[in-house]
C-alpha cells in the first residue's frame, strides 16, 4: 500500500467505522513517554512536518540542548479522531517517576497542564481531583520514545521490562516503540534489547530537528507508516467488545494500588532503615562498651602483674637476706665449734 492510501486510511479513521461501532470511544489518544531528551517532541514535529507537509518548525518545543524540555502534557490533534500527548518525561523509572507515568499513561490526569512530580499520596490526590475532567472516551496507545544514542545496560534493560509490563497491564497495549537518532550505531543491540523485553512493534527514525530541518521522503514514509499500523492495531483492538468506562476504572484502581504499594514499600523501607540504624547503635554500644571492660580487665591485670613482681622481688631479697644470715650463722658455729685433733 502507498503512502497516498495510507494517509487516506489515516484520514479516514473514526471508531464510528469500526465492527462494533464505537462502543463509547471517540479518539486515539497516542501517549508519548520516555526518558527525558530521546526525542519526544521532535518525534511530534516530525510527525506534525510529515503529516500536514509542512516545513519543519518546533511545534512541539523540542528543547534545543538534550537538557530537559517538556513539562506539560500538551496534546496535538492529527485529525478529528487522532491526537499526541507530549508527556513529561523523566530522569529515571524509580518508584516514584513511574507512579506519575502511569498516571500519564492511564490518561488519569488532565491533558494541557503542567505536570509535577508528587510523593506520598499527592499523585492520588491529584488523580481524584482530575476525575471531572479526564475522558473515558479516549483510547490510549502508550508510544516509547528512546534515542538509540544511548546504550543499552542490563540494569536499564530491567527497568524496561518492569515498566513494559505494568505498562501492557495499565493499558492493555504493549507499548510501541519509536527510535530516534536512527542513523546512530547502536541500532540492533537497542532493537534486540526492546525485542527482549516483549516489545512487538518497533519503529527507527531520524526526526526533524533546528538542525535537521529539510523534509525527506524516508522519513516522512517511516511517520505515515507509523501513524497507519497504529491506526490497524486500534481496529483491530476495537473489533473485541470493550467498555471505557470500566477501562477506566480498571486503570484508576491499577494507579491506586500502584501508589498504595508503593507508599507501603517507602514507608516499610523507612521503618526498616530506622531499625538498622538503631541496631548498628546498640552494636556500637555494646563494642563500645566491651572495649571499656577490655580496657578495665588490662588495667587489673597489669596492676596484678606489678603487686606480683614487687612480692617476688620482696621474697627473693627476704630469701638472700635468710640465707645471708644463715650462713653468718653457720660461720659463728664454725668459729665457736673446737676443732678435732
Ligand atoms: N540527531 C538527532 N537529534 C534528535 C533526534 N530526536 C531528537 N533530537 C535532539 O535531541 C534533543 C532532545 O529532543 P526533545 O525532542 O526535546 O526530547 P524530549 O524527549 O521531548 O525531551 P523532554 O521534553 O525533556 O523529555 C533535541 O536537541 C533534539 O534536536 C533525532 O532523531 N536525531
Ligand atoms: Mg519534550
Amino acid at each position: 500500500m502507498d503512502d497516498e492510501e495510507q494517509r487516506r486510511k489515516i484520514r479516514d479513521f473514526s471508531f464510528d467505522k469500526c465492527k462494533r461501532g464505537n462502543q463509547g470511544f471517540q479518539r486515539i489518544l497516542l501517549q508519548l513517554f520516555g526518558y527525558v531528551g530521546h526525542g519526544k517532541s521532535s518525534f511530534i514535529n516530525s510527525i506534525i512536518c510529515a503529516w500536514f507537509k509542512t516545513n519543519f518548525k518546533n511545534y512541539a518545543n523540542a528543547a534545543g540542548t538534550d537538557e530537559s524540555h517538556t513539562t506539560q502534557r500538551l496534546t496535538y490533534g492529527l485529525t478529528n479522531n487522532i491526537v499526541l500527548v507530549d508527556n513529561r518525561g523523566c530522569a529515571s523509572m524509580s518508584a516514584y517517576e513511574s507512579g506519575e507515568i502511569f498516571a500519564q499513561l492511564g490518561n488519569l490526569l488532565p491533558l494541557d497542564q503542567g505536570v509535577g512530580w508528587s510523593k506520598g499520596f499527592g499523585l492520588a490526590d491529584r488523580i481524584v481531583e482530575a476525575e471531572p475532567l479526564v475522558k473515558a472516551s479516549d483510547f490510549i496507545i502508550p508510544i516509547f520514545v528512546y534515542s538509540i544514542k544511548n546504550s543499552p545496560t542490563p540494569d536499564l534493560k530491567d527497568e524496561l521490562k518492569t515498566i513494559f509490563q505494568m505498562s501492557k497491564k495499565l493499558t492493555t497495549v504493549i507499548p510501541i516503540v519509536v527510535l530516534t537518532n536512527k542513523n546512530h550505531q547502536n541500532s540492533n543491540e537497542i532493537k534486540n534489547m526492546f525485542t527482549d523485553i516483549g516489545a512487538e512493534k518497533i519503529f527507527a527514525l531520524e526526526n526533524y530537528t533546528e538542525r535537521n530541518p529539510k523534509r525527506k521522503v524516508e522519513t516522512d514514509s517511516a511517520v505515515i507508516r507509523f501513524l497507519y499500523e497504529i491506526i490497524r492495531d486500534a481496529e483491530f483492538r476495537a473489533e473485541h467488545p470493550r467498555d471505557p468506562d470500566v477501562e477506566m476504572m480498571d486503570r484508576k484502581w491499577f494507579v491506586l494500588e500502584f501508589i498504595h504499594a508503593r507508599e507501603l514499600m517507602t514507608q516499610t523501607q523507612n521503618l526498616q532503615r530506622e531499625i538498622d540504624e538503631q541496631k548498628a547503635k546498640m552494636e556500637q554500644e555494646a563494642k563500645r562498651r566491651e572495649e571499656e571492660e577490655k580496657k578495665i580487665m588490662r588495667r587489673i591485670r597489669d596492676q596484678y602483674q606489678e603487686k606480683e613482681q614487687a612480692l617476688q622481688q620482696q621474697f627473693e631479697r627476704e630469701r638472700l637476706w635468710d640465707q645471708y644470715e644463715h650462713e653468718q650463722r653457720m660461720k659463728e658455729l664454725e668459729k665457736r665449734t673446737p676443732k678435732k685433733k
